[in-house]
Parts: structure tokens; sequence; C-alpha cells
């Protein structure tokens, strides 16, 4: 199954992170990964205000592994780069969050995807569409590049 992911830190040798854990995620069993996008320096949604700026990037992956042992193995790289549960989106050194897998929905207590958020966030989409642009979500029936734009649309009219 191919498997859409985001990755993001604001704390620590950010870039650095974000390339170990990508390798990692390699590692994985019965995974493969395919592509990863450039790396964003983006502006913190929400938390608190002054938390440093983010570095996000998105990745594809081939993977067997079911979406919740895919998400315990993900969350395992997230604690072995030492990210502290502390604030509800306050600043962490890893953050993984699985955006797509294959064009399945999934709602369980611990696993919601498509990731929910991904539709408004641009610090999301803005990579996920350098990458993946054609994938299509599954509940929308858009793709990742009309989602990037329809944002883009979006805010500059919020603007005006
Ligand atoms: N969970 C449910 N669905 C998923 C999924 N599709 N992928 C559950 C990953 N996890 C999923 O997440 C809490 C729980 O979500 C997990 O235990 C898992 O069972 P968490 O990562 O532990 O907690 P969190 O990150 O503090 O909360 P949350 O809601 O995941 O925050 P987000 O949505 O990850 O947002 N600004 C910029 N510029 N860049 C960022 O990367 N990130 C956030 C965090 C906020 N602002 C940001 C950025
Ligand atoms: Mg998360």
């Amino acid at each position: 199954m191919e498997v859409l992911l985001a990755l993001g830190s604001n704390l620590g040798n950010r870039r650095e992170i974000l390339e170990s854990a990508w390798k990692e995620i390699g590692h994985l069993p019965e995974t493969k990964t395919l592509r990863m996008s450039r790396f964003y320096e983006t502006q913190p949604v929400g938390g608190s205000p002054n938390q440093p700026e983010f570095l996000n990037a998105a990745g594809v992956i081939e993977t067997t592994l079911l979406p919740q042992v895919l998400l315990e193995k993900l969350q395992e790289i997230e604690i072995r780069f030492g990210r502290v549960r502390k604030e509800h989106w306050g600043p962490r050194t890893l953050d993984i969050d699985i955006l797509l897998y294959g064009d399945q929905i999934i709602a369980t207590l611990t696993l919601t995807v498509p990731h929910p958020e991904m539709l408004r966030r641009r610090f999301v989409l803005e990579p996920a569409a350098e990458i993946a642009a054609e994938t299509v979500h599954p509940v929308t029936g858009k793709t990742i590049r009309e989602h990037d734009r329809y944002l883009d649309a979006f805010e500059i009219g919020e603007q005006k």
C-alpha cells in the first residue's frame, strides 16, 4: 500500500532529525521509502505564540504493515528522537502523521485517516503536493494538487 506521511520538527537540529527519521522509516519491516519532498520552513500553527519555526516535509512510502502497526512503529521513531509529549501543539523534536493510507478510510480511537487536519494546513499540503500531486483524497475525490491550490485561493481571498 502507498502511504503519504507528513513530518515536522521545531526543536534541535531539525534537518538532521527529519533526514534520520526518514532513513529509519526506510528500515522498518515490510517498508520501502519511495520519495521525500524538500524541507519547508513554516510558521507554527496553534500552540504557544513564541514557539520556534517548523521544518516540514512529506514522504511517500510503500508498506504492507497494517495502519495501526505502522502508527506504532512511527511513534517509536518519534520517541527515539526524544519527543516529549507535554503540550498539545507545543514544540516537538519530531512529529510524524499518517496523511493517507492508500485509499482507506480509518476511524479508530487512535488513528484517523485521512488525517482530519490535512486539507486546511499549508505546511502539510505544500510538501505533499510536491511528491503526490495526483494522489486522490479518498473522501473528497480531489487531488492533493487541487487541495493545495484551493488553499492558496482561499487564503488570498481571506486577506482581501
Ligand atoms: N492519531 C490519530 N490519527 C493519526 C494519524 N493519521 N497520524 C493519534 C498520526 N497520529 C494520529 O498525536 C496524538 C495522537 O493522534 C496520537 O497518539 C495518535 O494515536 P500526537 O502527535 O501525539 O499529538 P500532537 O501532535 O500534539 O497532536 P496532533 O493533533 O497530532 O497535532 P498535529 O495535528 O500533529 O499538529 N505548525 C507547523 N508550521 N508545522 C507543524 O508541523 N504541527 C502541529 C501539530 C501544530 N502546528 C504546526 C505543526
Ligand atoms: Mg501528530
